[in-house]
């Protein structure tokens, strides 16, 4: 048999520095009371915050404070040390031009396209890493996955145009996972799930030249077109941008999320709780965060192991809680109801309740200082991915092929941790909120009845104004939730309809919104609908890859009432975005057809011609554009009078 692998040390574990503890326990505590409303609207959080304030403890927070100001060139967009002629600024009136020649426009175009290729390769990565599993398990190479949702396999085989008949679910899975991991390539030019979007849309794609060719080649296009050198015209830059995007969205995204429905099991409508009181004093605690649930649904397994649940009662455990944070944790909420400890700027604060026995992390959006932080307790951080090993943290080499195993002994690991924690430092605030979600877009029509046609009745009869996709992060330039929070309130009110992913989502969830009884915040008309269908006012569509879920929803509609995405009553939004994934999505959304307003202004300011493109030009090429408002309230007017705008376009 099998042995179990082996954590390999990253380096030394990592101390707080004592100076920085020293110099912050220093705040006074009026200045703790302050700061901690200033920083976060999750209640839950703010003692947990106060507590690392007054013990010096450092959080993102506090490095944000330290960065400011802010370097005003960088900012602005228009610094570039791309290559060592450099680097340069532009500094008006006299330093134009950086030593190649690039002017602003240039070099925040290139900047910009540099930050879309990042976002669309992280998520298209994250989706080859599932197709492989998928393909690992047609071929028979893992034995620690199964095909949970094998109606889901013949439907996106017969739309791959692969014959299905007489040939088992593993044929099957190797066969559909080879077509996908073609697309990476560019042997077909072109994405199999381009074909959902309805004809308009695509139409508007082949004229303006951006239909995707490949999800590898346009990212390699990208960066290739930011060497020095190669793209000069920053309408050229950032066009590809767009095509980058849209191989993000409707390609290696929606591979991520369909694959993943294949191998988990399509999320359906189901209940769970969510904020940091979701942790248990008495069990040995264990937090997945990061966003591949080709680990995290191991884990799940792995917590159900009796041998691991005897040893945990061994320690004097009653038991594992296994939970969730950030974009994994909302793939295991949305198929297996395990409950959420939080979003982005919740990662340190976990720690800090000084309950948990592992973070367990795959990749994007972990801080790389979590080990910092977990020094000041007994967490272990347990980093998974060759791609993202951390100093002072454990790495096992997590691999499809030996998924369970590995699983086995990061649990093992955990339990055996549970004797070194310390019961008088333990703060778990609160109460956990109760929250609906797994509205993946089947769920929605299920629950409409099988098809999406009462949604739209619902809409043009005006009981439901409108859609808005709410997206996105956290961002310690907002305060903590306050921009989602607000702006999913802010429209619902208006009896326009929210979906939600990502850290938006979690947002929505620790402040009460994802929980049928929050119809009482909505406008008349959707609180009507949603009492009758008993679902809240915001419904919880998944991870950031399930944007493609968004797209797919914002697809069926068009599709059914034949036209372009870009005349549907429904917009986008990212209020308190950081990532360069969604830059992506921004850029996909927009792509294909959805307005879509951002909290949070991207370094570009520093070029006027490139601000006009993306807020007004773009209208001409792709019937969309972008806004950016920081103030979520006026940001709801602004969503609500366009989507006004578009109800009167189809006569509604
Ligand atoms: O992919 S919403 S902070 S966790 S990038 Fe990250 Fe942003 Fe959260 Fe998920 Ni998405």
């Amino acid at each position: 048999m099998a042995e179990e692998p082996k954590p390999q040390l990253i380096r030394e574990k990592l101390d707080v520095c004592e100076l920085d503890r020293a110099r912050m326990s220093l705040l006074n505590p009026a200045l703790i009371e302050q700061k901690k409303h200033e920083r976060t609207t999750d209640e839950n959080a703010k003692p947990v915050l106060d507590l690392m304030m007054r013990e010096g403890i450092e959080t993102v927070w506090d490095r944000f404070e330290m960065q400011q100001p802010p370097c005003k060139h960088c900012e602005a967009g228009t610094s570039c040390s791309r290559c060592t002629m450099g680097p340069c600024r532009i500094i008006p009136p006299h330093r134009i031009r950086g030593v190649c020649g690039a002017d602003a426009d240039l070099i925040v175009s290139r900047n910009l396209l540099d930050m879309i290729a990042t976002g669309a390769a992280a998520h298209s990565d994250h989706g080859r890493d599932i197709a492989e599993t998928l393909y690992l398990l047609g071929t028979g190479k893992t034995k620690d996955y199964e095909i949970a949702d094998k109606e889901k396999l013949l439907r996106i085989c017969t739309e791959y145009g692969i014959k299905t008949d007489g040939k088992t679910p593993e044929q099957l899975a190797a066969e559909l996972a080879g077509a996908m991991l073609d697309e990476y390539g560019m042997r077909k030019n072109t994405l199999q799930f381009l074909n959902r979007a309805p004809k308009g849309t695509r139409e508007i794609w082949d004229t303006l030249g951006i239909s995707p060719r490949g999800i590898d080649r346009e990212v390699v296009d990208s960066m290739h077109r930011v060497q020095m050198g190669v793209g000069a015209d920053y309408v050229n830059m950032l066009i590809q941008g767009l095509r980058t995007s849209l191989s993000d969205g409707w390609g290696g995204s929606m591979i991520g999320t369909e694959v993943s429905d294949i191998l988990f099991g399509t999320p359906t409508i189901s209940s769970s709780k969510m904020n940091l009181a979701v942790l248990k004093s008495d069990h040995v605690n264990i937090s997945v965060h990061g966003h591949n649930p080709v680990l995290s649904e191991v884990m799940v397994r792995a917590a159900d192991d009796p041998e691991l649940t005897a040893l945990a009662l061994k320690y004097g455990a009653k038991g594992i809680n296994l939970v969730g944070m950030c974009c994994t944790g909302n793939e295991l909420l949305m198929r297996k109801g395990i409950p959420m400890t939080g979003n982005h700027l919740n990662q340190e604060l976990i720690i800090a309740t000084g309950a948990l026995e592992a973070m367990v992390v795959d990749y994007q959006c972990i801080f790389p200082s979590l080990p910092r932080t977990a020094s000041c307790y007994h967490t272990q951080i347990i980093s998974t991915s060759s791609k993202a090993t951390i100093p002072g943290s454990f790495f096992f080499d997590f691999h499809a092929e030996n998924a369970y195993l590995t699983a086995k002994a990061i649990m093992r690991m955990a339990v055996e941790n549970f004797k070194n924690r310390n019961p008088q430092r333990v703060l778990i605030p609160g109460e956990p909120v109760p929250v609906m979600a797994g509205f993946s877009t089947e769920a929605i029509k299920n629950a409409l009845g099988g098809s999406f046609k009462p949604l739209i009745d619902l809409i043009v009869a005006g009981k439901i104004r409108g859609a808005v996709g709410i997206v996105g992060c956290n961002n310690p330039h907002v305060k903590h939730d306050f921009g989602h929070v607000v702006l999913a309130k802010e429209l619902i009110k208006r009896n326009i309809l929210c979906v939600e992913t990502g850290c938006a989502a979690i947002a929505s969830g620790k402040a009460g919104l994802l929980r049928p009884e929050a119809a009482s915040h909505a406008g008349d008309d959707l609180r009507g609908v949603c009492e009758s269908l008993k679902i809240p006012p915001v419904l919880h569509m998944g991870s950031c890859v399930d944007n493609s879920r968004i797209l797919v929803l914002a697809a069926e509609i068009a599709n059914a009432l034949n036209v372009p995405i870009h005349k549907l009553p429904i917009a986008g939004a990212a209020p308190e975005w950081y990532s360069q994934k969604a830059v992506s999505i921004g850029a996909y959304f927009v792509a294909s057809g959805v307005y879509t307003v951002l909290g949070v202004m991207p370094h570009i300011a520093g070029s006027p011609a490139t601000v006009s493109l993306l807020t007004e030009g773009l209208k001409d090429a792709v019937k969309a554009s972008f806004a950016v408002e920081p103030d979520p309230a006026k940001a709801a007017v602004l969503i609500s009078d366009h989507i006004e705008l578009k109800r009167t376009g189809l006569g509604i």
